[in-house]
């Protein structure tokens, strides 16, 4: 008889907010997919992270949907891969009470996304931004996860995970997985097209991110409009070219080309062709996951099946770690 190998478990998860862009996909949602046939995968819409900031209510349902939607498009398999909700899993929130009392506000206030955030929402700084880490802490950590894929930005985000779960297994023994992080080889961050500086955000204006559900003729218009330079050279320079270089890695990424290869076949024709070929080469990946979408997102029957069981499955797992960590902690058993 075959010997049953244990799979190494993978857990991400994306906000539902605004329209997932290509920062999302070659950053997290592409890889998902690479990942899919080799571990015991675990991918999350975590609608809980949402809250963080102002939604609006009917928006954020719509979001939830496109989100899972766009799983779904993008080649997940929701009977290898576990797609689910964040917010119908109350382990969730559970566990992220109790990990906040393993966590210290110093830490906290380190993390730079909340830097971020606050600035940008300087009239709703409330304790949900300050403890955005532990919640995604506690995602990871209900699942025995073994690896995350994300992109570089949550870096600081899964240090302060595993630094969490250390210092709960050094009291309560060995409870929760240490996990590693995936990230991509290239695209970790893709910049945003007006100032390439900074990531491609979906919470940013719409000129700065393509969308993966942008038309071709949009993503055209958004990246002849992308921010270069006056140099007219494809060199691969991040720190003295940082819009070339991130419209190289972004080519690089979708098409598997090196650097020297693009550079080679675009430097000295201007930036007008070579930015057309950028946009050939995302049209050309985003296409097939448009019109997977438009299927997808008008079968609302699927999308239940999909959710109803993503939920159940997901929550068998997580209901065994809460037992583990409700026995360690003493707080109320099940059982007497
Ligand atoms: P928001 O701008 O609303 O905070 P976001 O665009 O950063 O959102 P998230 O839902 O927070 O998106 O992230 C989902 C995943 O996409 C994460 O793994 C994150 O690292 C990855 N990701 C987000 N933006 C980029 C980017 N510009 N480049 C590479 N990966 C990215
Ligand atoms: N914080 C992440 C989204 C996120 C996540 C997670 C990613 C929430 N929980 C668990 C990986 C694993 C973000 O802002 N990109």
């Amino acid at each position: 008889m075959a010997e049953q190998v244990q799979r190494q478990r993978i857990f991400s998860g994306i906000q539902p907010t605004g329209n997932l862009t290509l920062g999302n996909y070659i950053g997290a949602l592409r890889n998902f997919n690479l990942l899919q046939d080799e571990y015991d995968c675990l991918y999350s819409i975590v609608d809980l992270h949402a809250l963080t900031v102002r939604q609006d209510p009917t928006e954020l349902r719509k979001a939830c949907l496109r989100t899972m939607a766009l799983f779904l498009a993008s080649g997940l398999d929701p009977e290898k891969n576990i797609i689910y909700f964040q917010s119908q899993v109350s382990a969730h929130a559970e566990l992220g009470w109790v990990l906040d009392n393993f966590t210290y506000m110093g830490e906290m206030s380190r993390m730079t996304q909340f830097k971020d955030k606050a600035a940008k929402h300087a009239d709703n700084i409330n304790c949900g931004l300050f403890t955005y880490p532990v919640l995604m802490a506690s995602d990871i950590l209900l699942y025995q996860t073994n690896l995350v894929p994300i992109g570089a930005d949550q870096k600081q985000h899964l240090e302060i995970c595993r630094d969490i779960a250390e210092r709960f297994n050094a009291i309560y023994g060995d409870v929760f997985t240490i996990p590693e992080g995936y990230f991509p080889k290239v695209g970790a961050r893709v910049m945003s097209l007006q100032e390439p500086t900074r990531k491609m955000s979906k919470s940013d204006p719409e000129d700065t991110y393509i969308a993966i559900l942008d038309k071709p003729e949009i993503i055209r218009k958004k990246l002849r409009r992308a921010i270069t330079d006056s140099e007219n050279s494809v060199v691969y320079d991040p720190e003295n070219k940082p819009g070339v270089a991130n419209l190289m890695s972004i080519m690089s990424a979708l098409t598997g080309r090196s650097m020297d290869d693009i550079s080679n076949e675009y430097s000295g024709q201007g930036y007008g062709k070579f930015k057309d070929a950028v946009a050939d080469s995302v049209i050309a990946a985003l296409e097939p996951i448009q019109r997977e979408y438009e299927r997808i997102s008008a079968d609302k029957a699927y999308l239940q099946q999909v959710m109803d069981s993503g939920r159940e499955r997901a929550g068998a797992i997580a209901h065994r770690t809460m037992l583990k960590v409700r026995k360690k902690l003493g707080i109320a058993p099940w059982k007497l």
